[in-house]
């Protein structure tokens, strides 16, 4: 995944390199490794249900996709008759979002999703038990 490390010596031109990275493929983004050095990663983004964007019955569509951490879900949807909350395992069981919760609601949410399971609901009344959630793993 990582395509390219610079040392912090050599940062000004790294910039450039991330700037020059970032204009010509907009998913190229710097992470910190362990040694606090910046890579470059390219990552994969996703528009959640695909044509029909983030709604009802859309719980199937992560089926078949293989994510990995880095990859960003974009939620298209009227941002007046949904919301995006990122939730735990037992709030997309339940469909219930735990005290804390992260909720976006512009219509277009771009959620970059971190190693392991990722579950997301819409908690408007009604909408989650209508297969409004997914759960996506990310290897
Ligand atoms: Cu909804």
């Amino acid at each position: 995944m990582a395509l390219a490390t610079q040392s912090p010596a050599n940062s000004a031109s790294y910039s450039a390199s991330l700037l020059d990275a970032a204009k010509a493929n907009r998913r190229a983004y710097c992470i910190r490794n362990p040694l606090g050095l910046c890579e470059i990663a390219h990552a994969k983004s996703y528009v959640v249900g695909d044509m029909k964007g983030w709604t009802f019955f859309v719980d199937s569509w992560p089926k078949g996709k293989r994510f990995r951490a880095g990859d960003v879900l974009v939620f298209k949807y009227l941002p007046t008759a949904h919301n995006v909350v990122k939730v735990n395992h037992l709030g997309y069981r339940t469909c219930t979002v735990p005290r804390g919760s992260y909720i976006t609601r512009t219509g277009n949410d771009h959620i970059r999703l971190v190693k392991g399971n990722n579950y997301f609901i819409c908690n408007l009344p009604g909408h989650c038990v209508n297969a409004m959630r997914i759960a996506v793993y990310a290897s």
